[in-house]
């Protein structure tokens, strides 16, 4: 569905007859006028429409075709490398009050960007295709999702939004006539001169990643990358419907959600949230070691959980994504089989090496090649000094490929939580795992979790910052009011009586005076989650520490694991001088976000620095 638009006359969108929503074309006849597109494309969510596309740019250059033998339908992209990762000191949330936005946000008042804006968008498509893709975040028709349209002139986030999200035209008999949508628009911000020869990656070293939150909407600018440019996934499933959670009484949280089978055949679900590039997806993803034969774990999602209070007094999630965007180095068949397995072929490799053999290759996949070309295009070979892959290199696979996919995952329903688990990169202090022995202490744990930096953000790696919720980049709102919107959510739930979701907080990450993990995490994590799930239901035991509880050395099955109690201790035990600081870096917080800080947090700080100096 193409129409040749003149620069000047855009009466004619030459819209198909299946897109019969006024609003929505009234806004791409706007959003044209201003980008001045050469043409414009109304997605459909086809294979036919993928391939084309794939192809498109295999001849473009943006993408090459792996060898079907190897790597069958799938493709590997290099992106420019000014273009590798979220950029957060990009990332604007333009409330009308600044207060709105939080001191943990960017804010600009929301009518200068908008004239900024207007500057930037103003004939950036020129000499490109404008493309219309709707998507739902959510099974189409979920109470629980909502829709968004993106309008972006880069093939490579259409593909990638079919992986990752519900699109195509199916979406539009959701939407019908006046259905609530919202609007995305997307340029990689480099106008085609005629006659001027594209670049494989497309990018502006000018880059605004802006949401407006009232209006729920989004402008993005200059990237093509991840979570800046498939607008589905940081900006509306957690930027904005964080917001639309805070205004309607749910939450949009940066979780994984997983699927517990006991080996008398219960199932529980929880719902675990990390920072980026921290294992969500490994452990979304785990199998369970031998030695706990009986236990089954499966994913529901990797990375976002939207999550509403059902008839029943529970919390009830989805997973709004249809795919995975996940990180490549590190990933092997020891580590995660079946993301290994999901990987098989249909995939969307970006960043990663191309091996002589014409399949892709990363740092921690197994086996190093003798010689590959590197994300760069350079050679690559063992010991050159260069990774070949990197660090936040990325597969996007559809999320039907996973071999432990959960039966539940598509149910428009969502599945009821038993367990929230919060955890961050931490090499020493924050023990392996604690207990919240109220909400509120849970609410406090989250909301003072810290973690040291990854590859998935632009910037200095490996410092510790706080990451309460391990939503700093994605909170759409004023960081506090977000931790009173989960007391206020605590309490309604309480109300009706039911049982509100156990909380945990983990740390796989501490680290021996070498440097090496103590834990040896992945698949014997679920030595930690049968604890859990034990103490849910009200069979295991554990003893008292400082902010909760945590197991004993024999509250842990250990058969199948040489661990031995001393190592153990070293990561469970409380480091008072360690804690003395952590809670000081706790109060630095908490002075950074007094001005709507709920009051029982500070309170609960206070009684844990008393208990911490009795
Ligand atoms: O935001 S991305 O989707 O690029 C990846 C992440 O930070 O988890
Ligand atoms: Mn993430």
């Amino acid at each position: 569905m193409n129409a040749v638009l003149s620069h000047n006359l855009l009466a004619d969108l030459n819209a198909p007859s299946w897109v019969q929503h006024p609003r929505l074309l009234a806004w791409v006849k706007e959003t044209a006028a201003l980008t001045q597109p050469d043409r414009i494309e109304w997605c459909d969510g086809s294979q036919e429409e993928y391939d084309r596309l794939c192809n498109l740019m295999v001849e473009s250059g943006t993408l090459r075709r792996l060898n079907p033998s190897k790597r069958p339908n799938s493709y590997l992209a290099w992106s420019d490398p000014s273009d590798v990762a979220r950029v957060e000191d990009r990332t604007f949330i333009c409330s009308e009050k600044e207060d709105d936005a939080g001191p943990t946000n960017n804010w600009t008042d929301p009518a200068v960007m908008r004239e900024t804006l207007n500057g930037l968008f103003a004939g950036c498509m020129r000499g490109r295709t404008l493309y219309v893709i709707p998507f739902s975040m959510g099974p189409l028709g979920s109470p629980i999702a909502h829709i968004g349209v993106e309008l972006s002139d880069s093939p490579y986030v259409v593909v990638n939004m079919r992986l990752m999200t519900r699109m195509g035209k199916k979406v539009y008999d959701v939407l019908g006539r006046d259905g609530e949508f919202v609007p995305c628009v997307h340029s990689v911000g480099k106008p085609l001169e005629a006659g001027v020869a594209d670049v494989a990656w497309p990018c502006n070293d000018t880059k605004y990643i802006v949401h407006f939150p009232e209006k729920r909407e989004i402008w993005s600018f200059g990237s093509g990358y991840g979570g800046n440019a498939l607008l589905g996934k940081k900006c509306l499933a957690l930027r904005i419907a964080s917001t639309m959670g805070f205004d309607q009484g749910w939450l949009a949280e940066h979780m994984l959600i997983l699927g517990v089978t006991t080996p008398e055949g219960k199932k529980l679900h929880l719902a675990a949230a990390f920072p980026s590039a921290c294992g969500k997806t490994n452990f979304s993803m785990m199998i369970p070691p031998e030695s706990l034969s009986g236990w089954k774990v499966t994913t529901v999602g990797d990375d976002i959980a939207w999550i509403k209070p059902g008839t029943d007094g529970r919390l009830h999630a989805i997973n709004p994504e249809a795919g995975y965007f996940g990180v490549a180095p590190g990933t092997n068949e020891k580590t995660n089989f079946n993301c290994m397995a999901s990987l098989r072929e249909n995939v969307i490799f970006t960043n990663v090496a191309l091996t002589d053999e014409g399949d892709v290759w990363w740092e921690g996949m197994g086996q190093e090649p003798e010689h590959c070309i590197d994300w760069q295009g350079k050679d690559w070979t063992p010991g050159c000094g260069r990774k070949a892959a990197h660090p936040n290199a990325r597969f996007t696979v559809a999320a039907v490929q996973n071999p432990v996919i959960d039966p539940e995952w598509d149910n428009p329903q969502g599945v009821p939580i038993d367990a929230f688990i919060f955890g961050g990169r931490r090499s020493s202090t924050v023990p392996l795992v604690t207990e919240a022995r109220s909400w509120l202490e849970g609410v406090y744990m989250a909301a003072t979790m810290g973690s040291e930096t990854t590859a998935a953000a632009a910037g200095e790696q490996g410092v510790v910052r706080r990451d309460p919720f391990a939503m700093l980049p994605f909170c759409g709102y004023n960081m506090s009011s977000y931790f009173a919107h989960w007391l206020d959510m605590g309490s309604k739930l309480s109300a009706t009586g039911a049982r509100l979701p156990s909380v945990f907080c983990v740390n796989w990450f501490q680290t021996d005076t070498d440097g090496q993990f103590i834990w040896p995490g992945f698949g014997e994590n679920m030595r930690v989650l049968k604890w859990m799930i034990e103490r849910i239901a009200g069979e295991a035991k554990g003893e008292d520490n400082l902010f909760g509880i945590t197991p004993r050395y024999e509250d842990i099955t250990w058969d199948g694991l040489d661990f031995d109690a001393e190592k153990y201790r070293s990561i469970t035990g409380i480091d008072q001088a360690a804690w003395r600081t952590e809670l000081a870096l706790h109060a630095e917080l908490f002075e950074k976000l007094k001005q709507r800080l709920p009051s029982e947090l500070s309170a609960l700080h206070a009684r844990l620095q008393t208990r911490l100096n009795a």
